[in-house]
């Protein structure tokens, strides 16, 4: 198991919270996602097939790119 917290300048509510929750939980192999709506980080922990590579790609489709992977 992997934990990585990113930091994801675009959440601005909870709403983006919930949107980036449900996109990161549809990725096989993601276990848990927390986001901090206050501190703008997303907490996730995965293990294969999950990569960090897939997750950024997920969130960069959806406009939630994260600034520190
Ligand atoms: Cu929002």
């Amino acid at each position: 198991m992997q934990t990585v917290t990113l930091t994801i300048p675009s959440i601005s509510c909870s709403h983006c919270i919930h949107t980036i929750t449900t996109e990161l939980m549809s990725i096989t192999g993601v276990k848990k996602v927390t986001g901090d709506e206050q501190t703008r980080t997303v907490t996730v922990e995965f293990d294969t097939p999950a990569t960090l590579e897939i997750i950024r790609d997920v969130l960069t489709e959806i406009n939630y790119e994260p600034s520190n992977v």
